[in-house]
């Protein structure tokens, strides 16, 4: 029996009898027939008994308390496999994997049989799911609301080495385990119609939304258990469903099977999550599906606050809504909409109360990612949305005009509705107006944010655009994930690093012990040892664990340069193949990445990375020395095995185009040097590591702007460098591609001619340069132990409890409350 946070007290018969009775009544199986999977199914709807048990009295208490929350909106949560990282918060790793070798079976094996729950493109569903983790593990009141996709991120294959998409079923036909569904919370959600004028009782005149068709919203609930202590809350999922025939003027018109067509349609909201990472769409069922997200999640967090007997002017007071990005900004006219037309405050009271309500969080600057809608979609599908933003604009105008009186130009500028041959809503200049908080997720970031992409709106509203650094939740990062390294902090700094990084420090005065440098590089082998025979067993190459372990993982993106990394792969075979004189440590290039199935070019750059690796890796002449590995469907529970095996972290995006990064601070954590430019995070990870214990290279932001400027010729540094060029005509050839010249050309065409916005080649020499400098320094094991160490303890800024305590301070005003 032991004490931890989540039971009192754990009882192991207890435990083994709700296993069994799982595994009999929830899943008609007997221990002796019952397949593994069964085996984990059945223990997580046990162990969920316990974190739905302790979700229930965390709300209860919360509503009886009367605590301020917060509400995270989101369209992604990444959660990840939920099962080993909510045994390690519930402090029951130790006795459930006793229970379960006692019945026959390892944990670590059942834990394998778990289908990671992709409801996320990358980097901004995965911070969701990280901000979670931190609220719940410092006990800040939350409530995470997002949408049940039925199917997820797709599942990508290769074939002859070019991108395959394949649905992603994440359920299974049983059900997730960890989930439970919500009946009594159930929303209905309105779509279309139009608006009516009428007068009040008192003769007033008011208007309102006369829906053209409705569907339901199914609550899902995932326990987000806190770390070692009682708290557990929810990660609220809405599924669309349409039950009833629910076109009302079809039906009303005697249309009863067009009707019914109409609204098995309208089922499909929640059906797929659209696979795009910064970039918009613009697709009619998305904007559906952020309505309705945003619908269902309002209703809940009034039906809260009214439910636990507030009252609906003091909602700011209690609730506080951020944004994560604009995919949720419909938030904003929604709760005007109700706040208006069912409450029937007056516009000055409504606004009040939503503008202190709402804060957005930027994710980005690239203007293909900056989202808008066209008025005539939201007018079709939202009519009384649209013309609530309208009249929020024409507010916002005034000010505008009395600040800069007679300007148009900053007018046209800052307008939510940009005029054009068809008028479009910007979310991001709604989110501006209509919040009291706009932060971004880097300290550049932010300043870029501020300096660039709204300078006039920081003018307006002093104070308002602010910085919170991104940050990761060392439990699943670390602890979880890589449990030698955990070993050896625990044994050094004490075993509460995990919900106190800053202990973490207390690793910087063994940088320099012999001793704890063979131990921490044993462990870095060890993990490199796991990722080689996953490699092996799942692609049959062999790897050497001696070679340095070079990895890039992350979405396919132009800006992320995933081909500046090939072309530097190429300048290396190159090499090895022409110059007797060169020598280097053997390396393996690691790559894991999905593009969006409809970005054209990214697929190309996995293609060719893919018939580089083929030939590569089969070519004796290298002697062993160059490897290129690509990891297909790559996803959390791979980053779990591929971030504590990495030396070498690349985060090499162009200055000034990822706004924060968090990968970077994954690898960074569990020992792996960066070879970044100064961009994102990175900036603030070199201002902790030092300058000696990164590898930062090419063009500064305002470097990248001014050749920009001057006019960026690609030519003139594939002139001027032989290896460049090299690398650059290898595409073009069948080198990797016997018998078919030029399938790879696309890429070097890009770079030449396609007006490259991303540098490419202008970074290239400083790469090649410090990769170089890499090469000399791993040589020295004792040098990369001490620059390794430091790295991990030099992290502890880039903890998401951090994150989040700067959100609570500075942004949500928001207390803990502990259970
Ligand atoms: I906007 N991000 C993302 O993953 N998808 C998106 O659609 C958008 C942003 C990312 C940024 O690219 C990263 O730099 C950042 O670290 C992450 O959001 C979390 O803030």
């Amino acid at each position: 029996m032991t004490t931890n946070g989540q039971t009192q007290q754990f009882d192991k018969t207890a435990f083994k009898a709700a296993v069994e009775k799982h595994l009999t009544t929830t899943y008609a199986n007997t221990p002796t027939t019952a397949t593994s999977r069964s085996w984990y199914l059945a223990m997580g709807r046990a162990l969920a008994e316990i974190t739905t048990g302790n979700l229930l009295e965390t709300e209860q208490q919360l509503a009886e308390e009367k605590v301020r929350s917060v509400n995270y909106l989101s369209l992604e949560f990444l959660i990840g496999r939920l099962t080993g990282n909510n045994l390690i918060s519930m402090g029951l790793y130790e006795d459930v994997a006793d229970a379960m070798k006692e019945m026959g079976h390892s944990l670590t094996d059942l834990l394998e049989e778990e289908r990671d729950p992709a409801l996320g493109n990358g980097g901004l569903g995965r911070l969701a799911a990280c901000f979670m983790d931190s609220l719940a593990a410092q006990e800040y009141p939350a409530v995470g609301y997002g949408l049940h996709y039925e199917y997820g991120l797709f599942r990508q294959s290769f074939v002859d080495g070019r991108q395959v998409e394949a649905p992603d079923a994440w359920r299974g036909l049983e059900g997730y385990p960890w989930e439970v569904v919500r009946p009594e919370l159930n929303q209905t959600v309105n779509l279309y119609g139009h608006v009516e004028a009428y007068k009040d009782e008192n003769g007033n005149a008011c208007r309102r939304w006369v829906p053209g068709m409705t569907v339901e919203g199914v609550a899902w609930d995932l326990p987000i258990v806190g770390y070692d202590n009682k708290s557990v809350y929810p990660l609220r999922l809405w599924e669309c469903r349409s039950p009833a025939p629910f076109s009302l003027s079809r039906f009303n018109d005697g249309d009863y099977v067009g009707a019914q067509y109409s609204a098995l349609e309208a089922g499909n909201v929640t059906k797929v999550l659209y696979p795009n990472d910064n970039h918009d769409q613009g697709k009619a069922l998305r904007l559906m599906q952020q309505y309705f997200h945003c619908a269902c999640s309002i209703a809940d967090i009034l039906r809260r606050h009214i439910g636990a007997g507030n009252k609906i002017e003091d909602l700011a007071k209690l609730e506080t809504i951020q944004l994560n990005d604009t995919h949720p900004t419909i938030a904003i006219p929604e709760l005007m909409r109700i706040l208006l037309d069912e409450y029937k405050l007056g516009w000055d009271a409504a606004w009040t109360i939503s503008s202190k309500t709402f804060a957005y969080t930027n994710h980005t600057l690239l203007p293909e990612a900056l989202e808008t809608w066209s008025e005539a979609l939201i007018a079709q599908m939202l009519p009384r949305h649209m013309e609530i933003i309208f009249e929020i604009n024409h507010r916002f105008m005034k000010l505008v005009e009395q600040t800069w009186p007679g300007n148009n130009e900053v007018k046209r500028k800052l307008s939510i509705i940009e005029e054009g041959s068809q008028r479009m809503v910007r979310m991001a200049n709604l989110c501006v107006v209509g919040t009291y908080a706009v932060n971004g997720v880097a300290a550049l970031h932010s300043e870029l944010v501020k300096r660039d992409l709204f300078p006039e709106f920081d003018e307006l509203f002093p104070g308002r655009l602010t910085n919170v650094t991104n940050g990761v939740t060392p439990r699943r990062w670390i602890k979880y994930c890589n449990p030698g390294l955990s070993a050896l902090i625990s044994e050094k700094v004490g075993n509460d690093w995990p919900n106190k990084l800053e202990k973490i420090t207390g690793l910087e005065k063994f940088a320099e012990d012999k001793a704890f440098q063979k131990r921490y590089m044993a462990v870095k082998k060890e993990n490199k040892q796991r990722l080689a025979d996953w490699v092996k067993e799942n692609m049959d190459i062999e790897i050497d664990t001696n070679a340095i372990f070079d990895i890039q993982i992350k979405r396919l993106h132009e800006y992320k340069r995933q081909h500046l990394n090939l072309l530097h792969i190429l300048s290396l075979y190159h090499r090895l193949l022409n110059d007797p004189s060169f020598d280097m440590q053997p390396r393996v290039f690691f790559f894991g990445s999905k593009a969006a199935p409809g970005y054209a070019l990214a697929k190309d750059i996995i293609f060719a990375i893919n018939k580089v690796a083929e030939k590569v890796n089969s070519d004796s002449r290298l002697g062993g020395k160059l490897k290129v590995v690509f990891i297909p469907d790559y996803r959390v529970s791979l980053a779990e095995i591929l971030f504590p095996a990495a030396d070498v972290s690349e985060q090499i995006s162009t200055a000034g185009k990822e706004a924060s990064g968090t990968g970077n601070m994954k690898f960074a954590l569990n020992g792996a040097l960066t070879i970044g430019t100064m961009d994102g995070a990175n900036v603030e990870m070199r201002e902790e590591v030092g300058d000696e214990n990164i590898f930062i290279f090419g063009l500064l932001v305002d470097e990248v702007q001014k050749l920009k400027e001057e006019g960026y010729d690609p030519y003139r540094y594939y002139h001027a460098d032989s290896l460049l060029r090299a690398a650059l005509d290898l595409l073009e050839t069948d080198e990797f591609t016997p018998g078919k010249p030029g399938q790879l050309a696309t890429i070097r065409h890009n770079l030449l001619d396609g007006g490259d916005p991303y540098l490419v080649l202008a970074d290239f020499a400083d790469y090649v340069k410090t990769h170089e400098k890499i090469d000399v320094e791993y040589r020295n094991q004792e040098n990369w132990a001490r620059k390794a160490i430091l790295n991990t303890a030099l992290m502890s800024k880039f903890s998401s409890d951090r994150s989040i305590r700067d959100y609570a301070n500075n942004i949500w005003k928001l207390k803990p409350v502990n259970r």
